[in-house]
């Protein structure tokens, strides 16, 4: 029997990696091969885990740290997965936004000392057009330089590199921003996709399903300023329950995205934020800001009903404590009269030092 395929897909804060990963989960579906997804967070209650698990594949979340940093805890996960009885044809990775040097602290000590289990596919770091085409041209595009030394780190260690959101642009811009990555990462395979039309999603799929490369480059790192780029992150996940009467929870979902971006102002950049509004009958509304507030998209419907929870995932430049305040602050606002809400957890951070358990030197063949 082949062993499963084991497939990171990477790239910052609101790439598109979780819409990437159910489309391809889906397609691989329909192939009649099974998947298993591991997401991943800095801490529990993810829209990400949520969504994916809507769809009829394995879901499993590592929280509380990134990958690198708890790497038997993910191991034991692909172990789970890769399992003989049960193995999943394919594994699809989703590491946190804001990590990176993946290929020497998680890729390498795959190699080596998994490879009983798993193989492993292209590393693929996505990239939105917007972001990428600001850096690419030397600019920050409004994050922290720290955090935009992140973001570049990213790219350069990649194996395959792809333009997601293709249908947010031109063929013609879409064709000079491809020129330009090409020629600043002349290593790295340069794939586009847009995974709410599905175009290049099989062509993609398929490349990384046949490529052997993986992991093939390892870079110097300066820790000091990864920590930073993360640090400068107040990141808050919560998790509230809202009861009101007969409320049109879309509406108040774009409401209340209304208020928050008034509290937060122009001034924080915003990584992403992402909240899900999910009804007792399955239903759901998911709203995400991956920059200023024209960036903000709304999917899926609650429809109208009594209670309903919400989860919300915010990663913006910003004291964790204020953004917290902000949060709670527009939920207030928003719930009006004759309804409330109970926080049923909240957890709020700045991504600490990164320590990765392992950290390899070489490339393993
Ligand atoms: N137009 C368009 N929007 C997309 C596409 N892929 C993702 N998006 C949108 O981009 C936003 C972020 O998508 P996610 O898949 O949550 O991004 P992510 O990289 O998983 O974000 P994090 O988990 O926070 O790092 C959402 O509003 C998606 O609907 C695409 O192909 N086209
Ligand atoms: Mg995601």
């Amino acid at each position: 029997m082949d062993r499963t395929k084991l497939l990171f897909i990477g790239g910052f804060l609101g790439a598109g990696k979780t819409t990437l990963v159910q489309q391809a989960s889906a397609l691989l579906a329909s192939k009649g091969r099974s998947v298993g997804m591991i997401t991943n967070d800095q801490a529990e209650e993810l829209v990400d885990t949520r969504v994916l698990a809507k769809s009829n594949a394995v879901v499993k979340e590592i929280s509380g740290s990134c990958f690198c940093c708890n790497y038997s805890g993910f191991t034991d996960v692909v172990k789970e997965l890769a399992d003989r009885n049960k193995a999943v044809d394919m594994i699809l990775a989703e590491p946190v936004g804001s990590c990176t040097d993946i290929s020497a602290t998680i890729l390498q000590p795959l190699k080596e000392q998994m490879q009983t289990f798993v193989e492993m596919a292209p590393f693929t770091v996505l990239a939105d057009p917007q972001r990428l085409e600001n850096i690419l041209d030397g600019d920050n595009a409004g994050m922290h330089p720290s955090a935009a030394y992140i973001y570049r780190q990213q790219l350069a260690e990649s194996d395959v590199l792809l333009i997601s959101k293709t249908d947010t642009v031109t063929e013609g811009r879409l064709q000079v921003l491809t020129e330009k990555l090409k020629l600043t990462y002349p290593d790295q395979k340069v794939l586009t996709v847009s995974a709410k039309s599905g175009a290049g999603v099989e062509q993609w799929l398929s490349y990384v399903s046949q490529s052997p490369v993986s992991g093939h480059r390892i870079l110097d790192v300066d820790y000091d300023i990864y920590a930073e780029g993360e640090a400068v992150l107040g990141w808050l996940n919560t998790s509230v329950l809202l009861q009101g009467k007969r409320v049109d929870w879309d509406s108040f979902l774009k409401q209340y995205f209304h208020r928050l971006n008034n509290l937060l102002g122009t001034e924080r950049a915003i990584g992403h934020i992402k909240i899900m509004i999910e009804a007792t009958d399955n239903s759901y509304i998911i709203g995400n800001q991956t920059g200023p507030p024209d960036t903000l998209q709304f999917n899926s419907s609650a429809g109208g009903g009594n209670v309903v929870s919400m989860i919300i995932n915010a990663r913006v430049e910003s004291d964790p404590e204020q953004l917290k305040q902000f949060v709670f602050e527009a939920l207030a606002a928003t719930i009006g009269e004759g309804a409330f809400y109970k926080i049923r957890q909240c957890n709020i951070l700045s991504p600490g030092y990164p320590r990765p358990e392992h950290r390899y030197r070489h490339v393993v063949a």
